[in-house]
């Protein structure tokens, strides 16, 4: 029993329970139940219960012949079993214009002293067969048809009925307390979710400020950055490229001043030495040969060397030896120029060191605002703008970049819980504390595999890959009547929760596979059957605590509509 459809079982026997005043009541016509002898109080007339206008003596009633077009006049016979009966579940079918009666009475009542009472098909009555099932007490076949005589079995199946009515109803409990168990659980859970939901959003909001927070950081050292200048030569402002240009052209000028005093000091010594020897000719030279070439050569010497010409001046070499050593007192220090971290404007405004020190600062940030402006509105250049990043941006852009990422997966992971919530769970959620539960069921050549809210998956037994028959997509409500399997493993008739899984693998020459997972209340998660309805679509049916409905369960032993 413990795995039985226990809402379903307990609407098996149309059994109904005595009312309170019934045995006050006066003796009621064979076959009328406690709450239809109102209709038969009156001593002379019948009156149809669904016809009120027809009228019959009293004496007509269980005459076996059908008077009442609602068979109201027959209630411990068969005679009116011909009339559709009254069904909650299948009213009778009408055309349209046509007048189609149907009985006013749930069927012959059986007392079942013992047992529970119970309403038998009229058509059963005085058949000849004893319908213990319905009529423990045998009152059905109270004629004697063929010589049949139906013993009173009340206390025996009554006595058996109640013990496994025990079993049941512990079942029903167990289950009833399982699905509680699993509404809170999926309480819990939906709580959990909740939860984060707020901690993310809180967490959102001091993420949004941070990150803000952060860009405005990173703006701003970015600003700062651009307002410093670059150490290497030719790359800082116009004075820092004056200098480097400047530096260059004196290294030059110096090495050709080198170059030329050289030059001058040979030519000199070459003179020295021509003068030497035209000096020496002159002297030497006999002037009783009369030559005249020799006359010439001599006078032309005497005119050269009474020329008036300049002599070197030693002060001026004095000069250019101190122009051309690099260590003397006057020579530029160029590193003072270039290798510095000061910049332009800071050089140009050295007076600030002269400030109080208040006055410093505050002189100190406007200028750098002022340059800033400059550098931004192209009046100084930006020096940082063919150089590498700084480590003060670098890290302040990658600290901006994590924490948008942060906030980015936060964002992700609160949209995916807001769905999740906005999600079908079922009645109560109760679906939420199964989600991802798998239960299998050995069928022919396969072991099938459901899992709630998740998939279905057929598994060869003989190996090779398993088969995809579909993803969960939604929870749908189906109406289904099935004759209930004695053990109880069944659907049964009636309401019915059933998970639908589409687009599993893709069936050759079909279709993708596709479940219909219809649910019935059971003690446990349980496969009952798996029917491949047309090819590759399935329908399992499923036993499980989470479709139990404890109130209708409570009410049980009977037609809820009488
Ligand atoms: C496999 C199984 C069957 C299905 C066939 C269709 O054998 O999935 O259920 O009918 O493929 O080719």
């Amino acid at each position: 029993m413990g795995h039985t459809n226990l809402s379903t079982l307990s609407l098996v026997l149309p059994l109904l329970f005595f009312s309170a005043n019934a045995a006050s009541e006066a003796p009621r016509p064979r076959g009328v139940g406690p709450e239809f002898a109102k209709f038969y109080k009156d001593a002379e007339t019948f009156t149809c219960i669904s016809n009120p206008s027809i009228k019959i003596p009293i004496a007509r009633v269980n005459d076996d012949f059908c008077d009442c077009p609602d068979g109201s006049d027959e209630p411990g016979t068969s005679a009116c079993s011909y009339i559709s009966p009254l069904s909650p579940q299948q009213p009778p079918k009408v055309r349209v214009g046509q007048f189609v009666e149907t009985l006013a009475l749930p069927g012959f009542y059986c007392k079942n002293k013992g047992h529970q009472p119970g309403y038998l098909p009229f058509t059963n009555v005085n058949d000849g067969i004893c319908d213990y099932e319905l009529c423990c007490d045998g009152s059905d076949e109270w004629e004697g048809v063929g010589g049949v005589k139906c013993e009173d079995r009340c206390a025996k199946i009554g006595k058996e009925w109640r013990k496994q009515d025990e079993i049941r109803q512990k079942s029903l409990n167990a289950a009833n307390q399982r699905r509680k168990e699993l509404v809170t659980e999926a309480a819990r859970l939906k709580k959990e979710v909740e939860d984060r939901i707020q901690t993310l959003k809180t967490q959102i909001q001091g993420q949004e400020i941070k990150v803000s927070d952060l860009e405005k950081s990173l703006a701003d050292i970015e600003r700062a950055e651009k307002g410093k200048v670059v150490k290497s030569a030719g790359k800082g402002g116009k004075l820092g490229v004056l200098s480097s240009l400047t530096k260059e052209r004196i290294d030059e000028l110096t090495l050709n001043v080198q170059r030329i005093r050289q030059e001058r000091d040979a030519a000199r010594s070459s003179l020295d030495e021509l003068e030497g020897i035209m000096r020496r000719f002159k002297e030497e030279y006999n002037p009783n040969f009369n030559d005249e070439g020799v006359k010439r050569a001599v006078k032309a010497w005497e005119d050269f060397a009474a020329q008036d010409r300049p002599a070197p001046v030693p002060a001026h070499d004095r000069d250019l030896d101190e122009i051309l050593n690099p260590e003397s007192e006057s020579a530029i220090k160029w590193d003072d120029f270039l290798d510095t971290d000061e910049s332009d404007v800071d050089v140009l405004y050295q007076f600030e060191a002269y400030l109080p020190e208040p006055v410093r600062n505050w002189v100190d940030a406007k200028l750098r605002d002022l340059r800033i402006i400059l550098i931004e509105n192209g009046i100084l250049a930006d020096p940082h703008t063919d150089s590498a990043e700084s480590k003060a941006v670098t890290d302040a852009r990658s600290q901006l970049t994590s924490a948008q990422a942060e906030l980015s997966s936060d964002k992700t992971e609160l949209t995916n819980h807001e769905e999740d919530l906005a999600k079908e769970y079922g009645p109560d959620d109760v679906f939420r504390a199964l989600k991802g539960q798998c239960i299998e069921k050995d069928s022919g050549e396969y072991t099938y595999e459901f899992c709630f809210l998740e998939r279905t998956t057929q598994k060869p037994k003989r190996g090779g890959g398993n088969t995809g028959m579909g993803n969960f997509v939604r929870i749908e409500k189906i109406v289904v009547d099935e004759d209930l399997p004695a053990d109880g493993k069944g659907l049964g008739s009636g309401e019915r929760y059933a998970l639908q899984y589409e687009n599993g693998q893709h069936c050759w020459n079909g279709p993708n596979r596709s479940t219909q997972v219809v649910l019935a209340c059971a003690e446990k998660d349980e496969i009952w059957k798996i029917i491949e309805q047309e090819k590759c679509v399935y329908r399992m049916e499923v036993g499980t605590p989470a479709v139990c409905e404890p109130k209708k369960a409570a009410q049980g032993k009977g037609h809820d509509e009488l």
